[in-house]
């Protein structure tokens, strides 16, 4: 048996230019710099103790890593392998030793070691990697005094085991923690499931839509099943204040979870088109809600909304920097990647899913992004879908009843016949936006957000068809 604990942290640096006459302020992320450390008392024994540590980087290459922490008084460190470690007072730093030093972003190294103790043995609390504290979802536990080195650990099982029947009957405690299966998005007892909800829009633009109130209406009233939090990039989003962006998006999560839905964490990309220009940001902000959601079952990730103006070969390219940044803190979650031509699949530049089916993301449990504006978007792209959804798991993260601008006039017979094919094809949708935006695609009157009811009286057209869509029955099987 061993005693683990898990630290994770990331350090986002933002610098501040000034340039020419007058200061311009912007934000620019530098290296991104994070990290996981993972440390496991692998026997202990009257009076001395043998461990393994891991370090995973989440940040950006390292060349070289030391890992520190702190012992109690009665911890001394004895011997160290595939690291140099030292004890100075209580402290210790194990680095490197040559070989095992370049890590790459998602890269991991171990390093084990025996120590004395005497008293009580507890696991460190926190760890440092290169200086940079590794915080946040850190699970604690304490040796037991008895264990012996003679003891033989229990084999982890090789076969899942089937999860017990649902203790709730929100969409989150029924379904628990998502997996990918073939071409769907499946739940904890592996069963094809339809997840139907709503997006935000800006939470630049509209944090005062996001409230007690309007989310209780969504869960109880529309019935949603799912929330995708868009956190614009670019646009006076994140890029204007990481942290306080950062600490939003968790606070949503949070607020979906409490009302037992789902949460997509969408790193809203929209210009530039290139989610490349914005690796930099994307890697401090995903290992930065990833590490703090990580124990979460109700986080779906969405690396970049909508690509434009590049190859999915760039896509990919970003996709696989982003990805093991995730992975390395919340390996189970699902992740979903935008495509070619505004998520169109590629068919609005002229494309199609094949250049996908072609070159898959070299992942397990991810899934692609299809968006459509029903009054724009018509049987070109569904047959694209139809064509698609049995070869690549599809989530339509982003819909609207309108033309893509947001606006114009409202399709009713178009989206009806989008959300029909979709039904039929158990492919996940969210609609664009529970907000009161001055918008047709807005699902609330302008102003509705500064007032305190969110009832069916202050829906647009668009509202009243799509909460009619949403709140009907879900079927979540558990067996
Ligand atoms: C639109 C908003 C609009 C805002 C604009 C900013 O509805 O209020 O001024 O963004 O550029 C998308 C994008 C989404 C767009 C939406 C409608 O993902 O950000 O929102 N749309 O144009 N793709 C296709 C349509």
């Amino acid at each position: 048996m061993s005693q683990r604990i898990r630290a994770t942290a990331l350090l986002a640096a933002a610098t501040l230019a000034m340039a020419g006459i007058g200061t311009i302020a912007s934000t620019s992320a530098q290296a991104a710099t994070g990290c996981k450390v993972d440390y496991a008392i692998s026997s202990q024994w009257g009076g001395g103790f043998g461990a393994n540590v891991t370090v995973t980087n989440l940040g950006d290459p390292l060349t070289s890593w030391t890992v520190g922490w702190t012992f109690t008084s009665g911890q001394k460190l004895t011997q160290a392998w595939n690291a140099t470690a030292t004890q100075t007072g209580s402290t210790v730093s194990a680095r490197d030793v040559g070989y095992n030093g370049a890590l790459r972003t998602g890269g991991t190294a171990s390093f084990g070691f025996n120590a004395s103790w005497s008293g009580s043995n507890p696991v460190p609390a926190q760890f440092t990697v290169n200086g940079v504290a590794c915080t946040g979802s850190a699970g604690t536990s304490t040796p037991t005094p008895t264990q012996t080195p003679t003891q033989t650990p229990t084999p982890t099982p090789t076969t899942t085991t089937t999860p017990p029947p649902p203790t709730g009957t929100t969409p989150l405690a029924i379904n628990g923690q998502l997996k990918v299966c073939g071409v769907n998005l499946c739940n904890q007892y592996g069963k094809p499931i339809q997840l139907r909800g709503v997006s935000t829009h800006g939470l630049q633009w509209f944090p005062a839509c996001y409230n007690t109130t309007s989310l209780n209406t969504l869960a109880n009233d529309w019935k949603a099943d799912v929330l995708r939090i868009a956190m614009y990039v670019n646009e006076d989003g994140y890029v204007t204040n990481p942290a306080g962006f950062t600490a939003k998006v968790n606070d949503l999560v949070d607020q979906a979870e409490s009302r037992g839905m789902y949460s997509i964490i969408d790193f809203h990309t929209l210009t530039p088109g290139d989610p490349n220009a914005n690796l930099q940001n994307a890697k401090t902000f995903f290992a930065n809600v990833a590490a703090r959601n990580s124990a979460k079952k109700n986080v779906i990730y969405e690396i970049a909304n909508e690509p434009n103006g590049v190859s999915w070969d760039q896509i990919r390219t970003y996709a696989n920097q982003v990805i093991p940044i995730i992975r390395a803190a919340d390996p189970d979650a699902v992740i979903i990647v935008g495509t070619r031509g505004w998520s169109s699949l590629g068919v609005s530049n002229g494309s199609s899913s094949a250049e996908i089916v072609a070159n898959p993301i070299a992942f397990s449990n991810i899934m692609y992004t299809f968006h459509f504006y029903a009054a724009s978007h018509y049987d070109n792209y569904r047959n694209e879908v139809r064509n698609a959804a049995s070869k690549l798991p599809i989530f339509v993260t982003e819909f609207g009843t309108t033309s893509a601008t947001g606006g114009g006039t409202v399709d009713i017979g178009s989206s009806t016949t989008w959300l029909d094919l979709l039904d039929s094809l158990k492919i996940s949708y969210v609609n664009w936006t529970y907000s009161d935006a001055d918008e047709s695609s807005a699902a609330f009157k302008p102003g509705t957000c500064s007032g305190s009811s969110y009832g069916t009286g202050q829906l647009t057209q668009s509202g009243q068809f799509v909460r009619s869509r949403i709140m009907t029955a879900d079927s979540f099987p558990t067996s």
